[in-house]
């Protein structure tokens, strides 16, 4: 394809060649850049062509290379290179993955943290600490004739329990994870003619849902993600609820609301401000749930019964009180202050089912310490522990793991 000139290229360098059919032809001119192992992405010899771009050009390049024995690249198969020529550990490998798809700068951070390997690096400690505990329970199997001392056997304990710790305290940004990866299911949710679909409008930036005076307007739901100060809001709106229709339609609209509502991580329950305040406030589905209350058409004034009533005012008309709930949305929901440089490394649903069975294996290795099991037993619990850390960062893998894990991938990464 480059005539020799890939071969004799300089390390590193981008260099003029001209590529050409079998016929001799010109495809085009390219600029050509050699990377040699294991100094390259992927840790193989890779050879770059960066051509003039356009359909046919780049097509004709990628034929030619095909016809010269090259291997069209499945989704994936860079990083997974990557990987398996232990350039990346696992947890990088799927930092590139959080880049691409991320939408929001918190998103960002967090996976080109993961991607420099600090997530990785927090399990693999783990992992090492385990195995200095492992190494001193086994030297004493070893020695039957020798019984664990109570310092030895308390100071043991002390570090396990450190560990199972660090692990309890990976967990907890299993949350964050999601709503960083997927964004936080919001539902905006109320009687009809509230303001629902002027809330969705307003958020988004533009007339989205059809808004009206006549209540009953919205019927389906309607989804659209948006940036909200950082945080990647899967907004629905749904059908306004009403006891009084016979409408077939509309009753089924307001089924889907409800179950909507019941599913979602935040509800946004609107109300009309100049109406009376309702008997029982709307509370939450689950314990994962956040209801925020919100009081809309506040241009118009506030019924006397919402006096002292703690709840968000705003004018989706008008479009005042949407600085404080962007604020209000930012505490609820990222309650730390991410902006001064904290980290922001939060697992995914792998991790967190690895880290479980760690933390599990872990917890049962300590009871049987301290209740004086047979040390063969309590080996066996760490090394399982240690071999789930070990999936984390791929020290430990499977296939179908690696399989799951790149077919996310796009073509090309
Ligand atoms: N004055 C005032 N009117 C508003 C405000 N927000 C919405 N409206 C009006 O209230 C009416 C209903 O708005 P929608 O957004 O369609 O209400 P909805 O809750 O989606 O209604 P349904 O889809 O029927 O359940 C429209 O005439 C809006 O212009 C506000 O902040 N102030
Ligand atoms: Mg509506």
């Amino acid at each position: 394809m480059t005539r020799g000139k890939a071969s004799a290229a300089p390390d590193r360098l981008a260099q003029l060649c001209i590529v050409r059919n079998d016929r001799g032809e010109i495809i085009d001119e390219t600029l050509m850049t050699v990377f040699r192992a294991p100094r390259s992405y992927t840790g193989e010899n890779v050879c770059e062509f960066a051509g003039h771009g356009g359909m046919l050009v780049m097509r004709s390049l990628l034929e030619r290379a095909l016809a010269c024995g090259a291997t069209l690249a499945g989704p994936g198969e860079f990083t997974q290179q990557a990987f398996l020529h232990g350039k990346l550990d696992l947890t990088q490998a799927e930092g590139v993955m959080d880049l691409i798809s991320a939408q929001t700068h918190y998103a960002l951070r967090a996976a080109h943290e993961q991607r420099q390997g600090k997530l990785g690096q927090q399990t693999e400690l783990a992992r090492d600490q385990l195995l200095e505990c492992i190494a001193h329970i086994e030297a004493y199997i070893d020695f039957p004739e020798e019984d664990i001392s109570p310092e030895v056997g308390v100071a043991l304990n002390k570090k396990l329990q450190a560990i199972a710790q660090k692990l309890s305290q990976l967990l907890a940004t299993a949350d964050r994870g999601r709503i960083l990866r997927e964004g936080i299911r919001t539902v905006i949710f109320g009687a009809p003619n509230t303001g629902k679909s002027s809330l969705l409008n307003r958020l988004l930036g533009y007339e989205r849902a059809i808004v009206s005076q006549t209540a009953g307007t919205t019927r389906d739901s309607i989804e659209e993600s948006v940036n909200v100060g950082g945080l990647l809001l899967r907004l629905t709106d749904t059908a306004g609820m009403r006891q009084d229709t016979s409408d077939v339609i509309e009753k089924e609209g307001m089924r889907r609301s409800q179950k909507l509502r019941e599913q979602a991580d935040l509800v946004l329950a609107l109300f009309d401000a100049n109406e009376e305040k309702p008997i029982t406030p709307p509370s939450p589905c689950h314990p994962h749930q956040h209801v925020l209350i919100l009081l809309n058409k506040i241009d118009q004034g506030e019924h006397p019964s919402w006096q002292g009533t703690p709840a968000l005012r705003l004018s989706c008309l008008h479009g005042s009180g949407f600085d404080a709930l962007e604020d209000t949305l930012r505490n609820t929901l990222m309650p730390h202050n991410f902006d001064d440089g904290q980290s922001l490394i939060s697992i995914n649903a792998r991790h967190q089912d690895c880290l479980r069975r760690a933390w599990q294996s872990l917890q049962t290795a300590i009871e049987m310490l301290t209740s004086g099991e047979d040390l063969t037993l309590v080996s066996i619990d760490l090394r399982e522990a240690m071999d789930a850390l070990g999936e984390i960062s791929g020290k430990i893998d499977s296939d179908d793991i690696l399989g799951v894990i790149f077919s996310r991938f796009c073509i090309g990464k």
